[in-house]
């Protein structure tokens, strides 16, 4: 029987085929896997349209059960996509094309009807690097050059997933059609995936965001390893707002990928954000509960491969203090009917940095990623497990290592066994500390949201804003050091608002403004910036950080509390001397160094962002950003 040119092998139809308008030809093709009947007709409509472009072999529609798990895994064995890590338990290692390993920041796209819609109108024609805009006719001619028959020769997989808990007022639905199994299988763990989803897609008001991904073939028609099929010449990821729609074609690597994450979570998700009047954002989100046994929510905005995951899983040196994690990476937050902000986490998963993840630095971690798991990059060992940088002290003697790329390895070759922005991509529920209230369909409210980033010189380890103007301002003005987490090279400090650089899905000048507008509709939280990786004029950190940052999280507490345990300095609230809680900490800090303001960092850090906004938002950013910095430099001036 045909299904608008798809024929079922399995499952039944709910009703006659209908016919649609292709613009392309109609093919014949099976169904091996899944129920038609349980596709709303607009998801059908989109199979179709995405089946006559890609031009598949078969037909899979994901139920999202541990059977379909294993029947794709067993593929995937076939295939030699993945390795099995016979030491855990449905553990899983892939390793990539060495060429697609990291999100391609300057191959992501935004499509709106203008330009200045996505990215701010820079004066003097200086190059933005804010996002890159694609007018439609490009979009549409980048699509006809690489889809049309893209997936000839594979299964095209139809992933119906929940962004949030299924059903939740605040999550958003989506249906990503792919040709990878990989994807199929993370995009499992990473989101709320299968059949339930099509249940509510039916009852409920039928919106989805479209996200079509391909891993491709090369022009040449040869892919270079037949286990990770991939594009690198030519991948793009491309967003259409205006319609929820993503388009990725030619990666089959993480963010790339896996279009729940950044492409719809935070380029989508915050457009939609923005016409609803709530926050999509690169944050993860704890809960912390102090020795009187009161708990409070905290946000954190950090790079890419900045801790933020270490942050979600604290284990608290500070004694009686508990955290518990809801999220390690993206926040939605919308004000509820009281005006209380509150939060979910639209993931299920965490889709980890794995190399400086240790016993030590995050034990919670380490307890989470050993069962039901996916590494990619990663090293293995001969004992039928994996490695890492960090992971030094658990390995067994005499184990063999074999590098991400299938080489053996030593430390004596120098180069690092796993690939700098090698992932584990985990259950969030495996998680010893994931919060009870984690998927609590109203969200946790939140108190309180820090900014931060890798700044080796002059910034201290906290301070806070002065009110919610000051507050986005800090979040505008933020900068880091560069991670493997994208195609970045080298230790360069680059300017990452907001940690959402890579991520804006509209005109940064336009989400400053939704920011500051944010004040009018609830109470907003306080917000902090900090910094764990400050280095001593000997190039040693000077904060131990990890469990030591719950000391900071105590001072962050009380001042969310009404504490007056601060001073005033030039760049905001700082803990008055002896307000930060140093009490039984093994390590020595110099707490005036940690804590000093160098005049000239602080005099050229103006002048870096003055030209930075002037020259990347110019004129779209609001008028209080800029008071905000002449507020700044004049205080810098008196110190
Ligand atoms: C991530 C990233 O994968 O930010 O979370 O790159
Ligand atoms: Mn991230």
């Amino acid at each position: 029987m045909l299904l608008k040119g798809v024929q079922l092998l399995r499952g039944g139809l709910a009703s006659p085929p209908k016919c649609y308008n292709f613009r392309l030809v109609c093919r014949s093709l099976s169904v091996q896997y899944g129920d038609v009947k349980t596709l709303t007709p607009a998801v059908r409509e989109y199979v179709d349209k995405c089946v006559n472009l890609c031009q598949p072999d078969r037909v899979h529609i994901c139920d999202g059960t541990a059977a379909e798990s294993k029947l794709l895994q067993g593929l995937m064995l076939k295939q030699g996509t993945i390795l099995p890590l016979p030491k855990y338990t449905n553990c899983w290692l892939a390793r990539t094309n060495p060429a697609d390993v990291a999100r391609v920041e300057s191959k992501t796209f935004i499509s709106t009807e203008r330009k200045e819609e996505t990215v701010p109108v820079t004066p003097n024609a200086t190059p933005g690097t804010l996002g890159n805009w694609i007018s439609d006719a490009d979009l549409k001619a980048a699509i006809a050059e690489r889809f049309p028959g893209s997936m000839k020769g594979r299964t095209m997989y139809v992933i119906p997933f929940s962004m949030g808990p299924v059903g939740s007022p605040l999550s958003k639905i989506g249906i990503e059609i792919t040709d990878s199994p990989y994807v199929v299988e993370s995009m499992k763990i990473m989101t709320r995936a299968g059949t339930p989803v099509l249940d509510v897609l039916q009852q409920g008001d039928g919106q989805f965001v479209k996200c079509l991904h391909s891993v491709g073939t090369p022009a040449s028609g040869v892919q270079a390893q037949a286990s990770w099929p991939c594009d690198p010449e030519r991948t793009i990821i491309l967003h259409k707002p205006a319609e929820n729609e993503i388009v990725s074609y030619g990666s089959g690597y993480g963010g790339n990928s896996l279009l729940g994450k950044k492409c719809f979570a935070l380029r989508i998700g915050s457009t939609i954000a923005k016409r609803e009047g709530w926050l999509a954002e690169h944050m993860l989100i704890l809960g912390i509960t102090d020795p009187k046994g009161v708990k409070k929510y905290i946000t954190a905005a950090f790079p890419s491969a900045c801790g933020k995951t270490n942050l979600a899983m604290l284990n608290p040196s500070l004694a009686n203090y508990k955290v518990e994690c809801v999220g390690d990476d993206i926040a939605w937050m919308k004000f509820d009917s009281q005006g209380l902000l509150r939060a979910i986490n639209p993931e299920n998963g965490f889709f980890g940095v794995a190399p400086g993840t240790s016993k030590e630095t995050n034990p919670i971690a380490m307890s989470t990623v050993f069962k039901n798991t996916i590494f990619t990059n990663v090293a293995s060992t001969s004992d039928g497990g994996v490695y890492w940088e960090g992971m030094e002290s658990s390995l067994a003697p005499n184990v063999q290592i074999t590098d991400w790329l299938g080489n053996p390895w030593t430390k004596e070759s120098g180069k690092p066994a796993a690939h700098p922005n090698s992932r584990f991509c985990t259950p969030a529920a495996q998680c010893p500390i994931i919060d009870s209230a984690w998927e609590d369909p109203a969200g946790v409210p939140i108190s309180a949201m820090l900014f931060g980033g890798r700044r080796p010189a002059g910034v201290p380890l906290i301070y806070e804003a002065r009110d919610w103007t000051h507050g986005v301002f800090i979040g505008a003005a933020m900068r880091s050091e560069a991670t493997a987490a994208a195609e970045h090279k080298g230790k360069v400090i680059m300017h990452d608002p907001f940690a959402m650089r890579p991520f804006f899905g509209y005109n940064f000048g336009d989400y400053v403004a939704h920011w500051l507008s944010m004040e009018k509709r609830g109470k907003v939280p306080k917000i902090f910036h900090v910094n764990w990786f400050r280095k001593s004029d000997q190039g040693k950190f000077m904060w131990p950080g990890y469990g030591e940052n719950s000391r900071v999280l105590e001072w962050v507490l009380r001042r969310v509390n009404g504490e007056s345990c601060y001073v005033d300095s030039a760049i905001g609230h700082i803990p008055a001397e002896g307000e930060l809680n140093l009490a039984g900490m093994k390590e020595q800090v110099d707490v005036k160094q940690l804590f000093s303001l160098p005049k000239d960092f602080w005099t050229q850090e103006v002048e870096d962002i003055r030209n930075y906004f002037e020259s990347q938002v110019g004129a779209d950013l609001p008028a209080s950003i800029y008071a905000e910095l002449d507020k700044l430099k004049a205080r810098i001036a008196e110190l």
